[in-house]
């Protein structure tokens, strides 16, 4: 009997910004995958062994190998760029030199400043107190909204210069980590974007394609179990 089960596997959680990253180019792509489950805080001895920085997501490509090592790719970065090599249609990478560069600057920004600000900022200190059945932290989430964040729109705000995308004419993988990593902050908390219109007309486009509604509905249906609402962090 042939297998159906898809040859990508993401182990993760819908609930990581950058587990439904992964999940966004796969669907753009039309690439079949599953998520498995992994809790990144006790994670299990063979995860360990294919994460060396304990951090989801790890791809698994079952058709180089079912177990161990090889055939991993742990970094949300590095899986992107490698399903983008397989499965190459529709580019999510621009072709010319300087938009790429432009595109894999955003990835790494929104990667970095933006998932340190809105994730551990906002996010972690309202979802993980609230699981913990404590109250939401909320005094460091309205300082992270007041004073981290905003720098950072303001870069965002000036890269997009009015653009419907961040880095060429198309969609890329920069438009796609941006609007994945910003939706972290609106599992738990109202995003007014006012203050950046192109940001703001940005991040409605993105949260209208199933590629990146898709995955965050997961991770609601999973957040709203344990917060009903959102916080007005203004
Ligand atoms: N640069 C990594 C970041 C991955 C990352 O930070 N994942 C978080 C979940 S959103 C994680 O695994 N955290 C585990 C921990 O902090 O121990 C990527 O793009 O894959």
């Amino acid at each position: 009997m042939r297998d159906s089960r898809p040859d990508l596997v993401i182990y993760g959680s819908p609930v990581s910004p950058f587990v439904r990253k992964v999940a966004g180019v796969c669907i753009a792509k039309g690439v079949p995958y599953e998520v498995e489950a992994i809790n990144v805080f006790d994670p299990p001895q063979w995860f360990r062994d294919i994460s060396p920085m304990k951090r989801i997501p790890v791809l698994r490509d079952r058709s180089v190998a079912e177990e161990g090592l090889a055939g991993t790719i742990a970094d949300s970065s590095a899986i992107c760029a490698f399903i983008e090599k397989k499965h190459p249609a529709p580019a999510l990478y621009p072709e010319s030199p300087m938009a790429l560069g432009e595109a894999l600057f955003i990835e790494e920004y929104a990667d970095t400043a933006l998932a340190m600000a809105g994730g551990l900022g906002i996010f972690r200190p309202i979802f993980f107190a609230v699981s913990k059945g404590e109250e939401p932290g909320l005094d460091k989430a309205r300082e992270a909204w007041a004073s981290q964040l905003p720098p950072i729109f303001d870069v965002l705000e000036a890269r997009l210069a009015g653009r419907a995308f961040f880095a060429g004419d198309a969609l890329s993988i920069a438009d796609i980590t941006v609007a994945t990593v910003l939706m972290q902050v609106a599992l738990v908390a109202e995003t007014p974007l006012d203050k950046w219109p192109a940001l703001a007309a940005h991040f409605a486009a993105m949260q209208a394609l199933p590629l990146i509604a898709g995955p965050y509905a997961a991770a609601d249906k999973i957040i709203r179990k344990a917060l009903p609402i959102r916080f007005d962090l203004t």
